[in-house]
């Protein structure tokens, strides 16, 4: 397994990239061009080119009182995110670099190369991303989440109850901390990490190329997901048929196309009119047009309940079948034969073609342990997202009221979370949240 690593230059979080052997570059995106592994404490060198660069150290770490200062902000922890930095010493590389960019923050990469992800997608359609969380941002972020948990404990615990008062049902058994929160709060305000999950430049390269366009964006804010353990006694101790669904902007199951029924059908006309001009046939699920990413919060384990799957079904050219939410799932049996669940480890993520059949098993959690995901879901820019059923508005509105956040971000990191989060009904960045992260100029 490698140890790969990014190079972000402190400045403005542009990426540094080995054109060639002798020549260096700076990228937004990550491509294989953009990994990095240490020879030695002071030699990176490139993971296509094999070419090394030197390094030394810069800056320092924070001291004892300013990461006291980092936690107080945002939560246990937090010092931890604060990256290593070096600065570049070999002059003959330099030389492409401004001068003002050559002071780079390391942060882990994934153990594999984006263009084995890449040819995964596009021979199965999933892949499994590592270090999209490192140790410090799940550490950071479950320390945030259990506080919310925390001041909501009554309120948790009356969705618990009335949870155990029912059977196991797809969806159901799990605790949305989202759900827990005050109007206005967001854990996008509350610590970078979870911005620079949402943004981290391998999966924004890997989803774009896979979709086949430059512009893409999140359907709604990240969903952190709860699965409780399965522990259910007396007649609610049973399964209750159901659960399988392509996800969005595909029809949902072969009875119903829309995931926003709820709305009326106003929404899914809405839907319907930003992708018919390129796709009128888009129902019929021939285009790329969704990506989900769900990251593990902690362990994903057939015995922790992990996702169900039909892999291979984003290529089935209906969506799930009547037969298959017929009856309760029995994975090898029946409508569920292939049905097959994943393993990764805490921080890593499932990255999945939309119109994939799957289904959450609150049934299947008998670790005795709780599961945690953060579920993020993405569509190229010019596909509706679901701003009219979640809370995309509310965390971009939260995330540009988030002063501190901002500070500990990457300009590109901002940039970006701008483009994918903070956008309009068509897809633009919203000029007033640039404002209030930005200033007027
Ligand atoms: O929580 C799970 O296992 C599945 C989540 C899911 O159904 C989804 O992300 O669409």
């Amino acid at each position: 397994m490698h140890n790969y690593v990014l190079l972000a230059s402190e400045n403005t979080g542009l990426h540094l990239r080995a054109r060639n052997e002798s020549a260096l570059e700076l990228h937004r995106r990550c491509d294989d061009n953009c990994i990095w592994e240490w020879a030695n404490e002071t030699t990176l060198s490139n993971a296509v080119t094999g070419g090394t660069i030197s390094v030394a150290p810069a800056g320092t770490p924070p001291s004892a009182e300013e990461a006291a200062a980092i936690d107080a902000i945002f939560g246990p922890g937090a010092n931890r995110l604060v990256p290593k930095r070096y600065a570049l010493v070999d002059e003959s590389h330099s030389s492409g670099l401004p001068r003002d960019q050559r002071i780079f923050a390391v942060s882990e990469a994934p153990t594999r190369l984006p263009s084995e992800h890449l040819a995964e997608l596009e021979n199965q359609g999933w892949t499994v991303v590592s270090n999209v969380l490192t140790p410090a941002m799940l550490e950071n972020l479950i320390a945030n989440i259990n506080t919310v948990r925390e001041q909501a404990a009554d309120k948790e615990a009356r969705v618990k109850e009335a949870q155990d008062a029912r059977p196991y049902r797809s969806n159901d058994n799990v605790i949305r901390p989202r759900a827990l929160m005050d109007e206005g709060e967001s854990f996008l305000s509350m610590t970078p990490a979870v911005t620079q999950s949402l943004v981290n430049p391998v999966s924004l390269w890997l989803i774009e190329n896979y979709l086949g366009v430059d512009s893409i964006h999140y359907c709604q804010g990240p969903a952190i997901s709860i699965l409780r353990p399965a522990e259910k006694i007396g007649e609610n101790d049973r399964v209750e048929p159901g659960g399988w669904h392509s996800d969005y902007p595909y029809p949902l199951t072969s009875e119903t196309d829309a995931h926003t029924g709820m709305l009326g059908p106003e929404e899914f006309d809405k839907l319907d009119a930003s992708i018919t001009p390129l796709y009128p046939d888009w129902k019929k699920r021939k285009a790329r047009l969704g990506m989900q990413f769900n990251i593990a919060l902690t362990d994903f384990t057939p015995e922790a309940g992990a996702t169900q799957f039909v892999l291979g079904s984003h290529e089935f050219d209906s969506p799930p079948p009547t037969e298959i939410n017929a009856v309760p799932t029995v994975a090898g049996v029946g409508p569920h034969k292939d049905v097959v669940q994943m393993s990764y480890p805490a921080g890593s993520g499932i990255l999945y073609d939309s119109r994939t059949y799957h289904r959450a098993p609150p049934e299947l959690n008998v670790s005795g342990k709780e599961r945690w995901a953060m579920l993020t879901c993405i569509v190229p820019s010019f596909v509706r997202d679901l701003r009219a059923r979640d809370d995309k508005v509310a965390s971009a509105e939260a995330f540009a009221n988030a002063t501190e956040v901002h500070a500990a971000l990457t300009r590109r990191e901002i940039d970006d979370i701008l483009k994918t989060l903070c956008d309009d009904e068509s897809g633009v960045p919203r000029e007033d949240i640039q404002r209030a992260i930005y200033g007027e100029a």
